[in-house]
């Protein structure tokens, strides 16, 4: 059998038997971990990584069949693989050992070289599993991130916006939204180049993320503009968030490749406490934005 990481409880109250299996699963080069009642499995199972339970039924206080039905309930997002391992051998056991969520089920005695078949059949399973996570993870950040700044894209801070006001709506929090546009970007273009042009934008998004707190989000909602959502903060606040942000910004200039490029940002800024629509809150946003603007640039306005 291949070199497994993969952590393994042993749930079973007779002595001799786990310290028989420990040795056994050891040499499997597997990472074991012992319980010798169904409480002390749980708390197992809740503190450490566990991939695979061999589960006793008859123990002291919670029995295997409640602890199988237990994990099955679990909040989590990884598999355990179940294998009941039980001197209880009737075919209404195996019925409902399986039934409650155990993968597979071995009557006691049993031999070495069964479990150990059965333990492979099992690490198929779960190795197969952690690819699908592993896969899905990385998807999800190809779909969720913007590849250039790594900050949020579009589509999710919308929805995380969305999400939040929600949220606020039932905790009676505010929520506010920061539009921060890089004034004439197009300017920097064309004086240093596209390349150099990606350079700053990610640095902006870097100083934008440094300057917020960790439950805040930021994102690139498209070009060279930004938003930053900020839940639980009145529009004052968050102005004041703004404010940080835009003179990290223009107090340092930007280093790229070298080369000193001074850089500002204009931010419009609004909350839910104006209205209870998304769309209208990042049009009332805008708009501030368009009046940071229009004003001169590189300022707040609410
Ligand atoms: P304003 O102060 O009014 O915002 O002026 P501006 O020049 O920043 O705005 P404008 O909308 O006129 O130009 C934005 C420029 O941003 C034009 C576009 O080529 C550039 N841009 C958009 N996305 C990217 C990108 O991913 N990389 C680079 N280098 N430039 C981009
Ligand atoms: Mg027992
Ligand atoms: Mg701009
Ligand atoms: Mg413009
Ligand atoms: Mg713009």
């Amino acid at each position: 059998m291949s070199k497994s990481k993969f952590k393994v409880l042993i749930a079973e109250d007779d002595r001799d038997a786990r310290k028989l299996c420990k040795d056994f699963l050891e040499n499997l080069c597997f990472e074991v971990y012992e319980a010798s009642n169904g409480t002390d499995a749980l708390e197992v199972i809740e503190k450490e990584e566990i991939s695979m339970v061999l589960l006793d039924w008859v123990m002291p206080g919670i029995e295997g069949i409640e602890v199988c039905r237990r994990i099955r309930d679990l909040d989590i997002n990884r598999y355990i693989y179940i294998i009941m391992v039980t001197g209880k051998s009737e075919k209404k056991d195996i019925i409902e050992g399986l039934q409650v969520g155990a993968d597979d089920y071995v009557v006691k005695p049993f031999s070495f070289q069964e479990l150990k078949v059965r333990i492979m059949s099992g690490e198929r399973i779960l190795k197969l599993e952690k690819r699908l996570r592993d896969a899905h993870e990385k998807l999800y950040e190809l779909s969720a991130y913007d590849s250039l700044t790594g900050v949020f894209n579009r589509a999710t801070i919308l929805e995380m916006f969305n999400q939040e006001l929600e949220r606020g709506q039932r905790i009676g929090h505010e929520v506010s939204i920061i539009f921060a546009d890089i004034d004439d970007f197009k300017s920097i273009n064309d004086k240093f180049g596209h390349l150099i042009g990606d350079e700053v934008l990610k640095e902006i998004a870097d100083i934008l993320s440094e300057n917020c707190r960790n439950y805040d989000f930021v994102g690139r909602y498209g070009g060279e503009e930004f938003v930053i959502i900020v839940p639980g903060l009145k529009s004052d606040c968050a102005c004041s968030v703004a404010e940080r942000m835009r003179k990290a910004v223009c107090e340092t200039p930007v280093h790229v490749a070298n080369m000193e490029i001074p850089v500002t940002l204009s931010l419009g800024v609004a909350s839910s406490k104006e209205s209870g629509d998304t769309q209208e809150i990042i049009g009332l946003a805008d708009k501030a934005l368009y009046e940071a603007k229009r004003s001169g640039k590189n300022s707040t306005v609410k």
